[in-house]
């Protein structure tokens, strides 16, 4: 059996000139996960009658999709497996994956390509650029190159109860289940490079010598590369909010047609960057009005603009300014929209430029949400002349022209530095948090993984 399995994967790596062959090995025991015998109705474009065969036609796509845009003679071996991943009532980790191996100084062959010297490379990666089998060399019996690991206890009960996976394969999830396509290929992401990898990003140790990452990795606030830092220098980059970034060529040249431009609020003497939230239509050209900050009509706070706005306050025409919190962002835009506003500006009460979700076809003005400091100085001097629009010479999500890495203030185990900043928009697939606008985009004109992933050599 094993050998008939080998002898396939030489077929088809020699008959990929173009692409990599990214092969999904289910791991999970007889009657669960990919063994799942549970009948299912086909879904979504996924012709499987079982969940464990709709289980694995997703995984199976996923890895098709980046077999397409990355190139290796050598296979890509994944081994996954269903199984209860940390969790709770309302979140959860919905999947894991990693590099199985990483090598260093692996010699190449047969025409492959050398590595950096004395750096850490993923598997999948170390072999595409060696075109050595160093994982077969290094443990026949573990010689995948990427290892992953998806929640069997979605939806039940204590578990994102009643949010289970959807099984489609076209993006197209109900409002209760979570695209496992877009999970799988966000993970296998990681699995092939998209990481720190062996450095640790909480303390900046490195294990004898620097992941391939280091080399683009870049602090804006002191200007120096994680590869030129000290592990206690690293372990404080990792939580300089907005200063971390990628300065690889393939991605810094790519977010012109990939990043929205960066919108502002500009006044006589402010520039406040804002965040456009999908719930209210898009910005047209760069109104010019008054902003307000006016009280809305009682609870808990009078700024929050939860309760309709008395008569004399002055908003019809102008742009209105709120405090996150108490009631939705819906609430407060429909609240300063009945009252006639022309935008509303919602200001964060945690770190950060608030970025706010969803869509609601009620809503017709634009939503800007802004930092809670931009938010209290705007304040002080409303009301004010403003301007919203976008920035010509600025895209969103970055620092200095390049894109921001996700390094929050409070260190977030598994999350931060190997993802893309939350701030980038549209969504990329790299971000930390799942949301239904990814889809299963990888490559621009839409995302910026691809290009990363050739950044450290792909
Ligand atoms: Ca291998
Ligand atoms: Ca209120
Ligand atoms: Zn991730």
């Amino acid at each position: 059996m094993k050998s008939t399995k080998l002898a396939l994967f030489g077929l088809l790596a020699a008959g990929a000139a173009f692409g990599a062959d990214v092969i999904v090995i289910p791991g999970d025991p007889p009657g669960q996960g990919f063994n799942d015998p549970t009948p299912a109705t086909p879904v979504g474009g996924n012709p499987g009658t079982t969940v464990g065969q709709q289980a694995l036609n997703v995984f199976q796509r996923a890895a098709n999709i980046w077999g397409q845009k990355l190139v290796s003679k050598q296979p890509i071996l994944i081994i996954s497996f269903f199984t209860p991943l940390s969790c709770n009532a309302t979140s959860g980790v919905l999947g894991a994956a990693g590099a199985n191996w990483y090598f260093a100084n692996l010699p190449a062959a047969n025409g492959g390509q050398e590595l950096v010297p004395n750096t850490w490379y993923p598997a999948a990666l170390a072999e595409k650029l060696t075109r050595v089998d160093a994982t077969t060399e290094a443990d026949p019996t573990d010689a995948f190159e990427i290892f992953s690991l998806f929640n069997s206890q979605l939806g039940q009960p204590g578990c994102l109860t009643g949010n289970g996976w959807y099984y489609g394969l076209d993006n197209n999830e109900p409002a209760n289940r979570i695209d496992l396509l877009a999970v799988v290929l966000h993970e296998f992401g990681h699995g092939l490079g998209f990481s720190l990898g062996v450095t640790s990003a909480n303390t900046g140790a490195r294990n004898v010598f620097p992941a391939i990452w280091e080399y683009n990795m870049l602090d804006t606030a002191t200007g120096k590369k994680w590869i030129d830092m000290t592990n206690a220098e690293r372990a404080a980059s990792a939580r300089r909010d907005g200063a971390l970034v990628w300065t690889g060529k393939q991605v810094t040249n790519t977010i012109p047609s990939v990043l929205d431009f960066q919108i502002t609020i500009d006044t006589s003497t402010l520039r406040v960057p804002a965040q456009q939230s999908t719930l209210g239509p898009p910005l047209e050209s760069r109104p010019r009005g008054t902003l307000v900050a006016p009280n809305d009509g009682g609870g808990v706070s009078l700024l929050d603009g939860c309760e309709p706005f008395p008569a004399a306050a002055n908003i019809a025409g102008n742009f209105v300014l709120v405090s996150r919190g108490t009631c939705t962002f819906l609430q407060k835009a429909l609240n300063a929209q009945n009252a006639g506003a022309a935008a509303v500006i919602i200001a964060n009460n945690a770190a950060g430029v608030l970025n706010i979700g969803g869509t609601n076809p009620a809503v017709v003005i634009p939503i800007l949400g802004i930092t809670q400091a931009d938010g209290a100085a705007l304040r002080a001097s409303a009301p004010l002349d403003a301007r919203l629009g976008r920035d010509p010479l600025t895209r969103i999500g970055t620092t200095g022209g390049y894109a921001r890495l996700y390094a929050p203030t409070t260190f977030a185990g598994g999350s931060s530095v190997s993802h893309w900043d939350t701030s980038l928009a549209p969504n990329m697939l790299m971000e930390p948090f799942s949301t239904p606008s990814i889809g299963s985009r990888v490559q621009n004109p839409a995302d910026l993984s691809v290009n990363l992933l050739k950044d450290i050599g792909w």
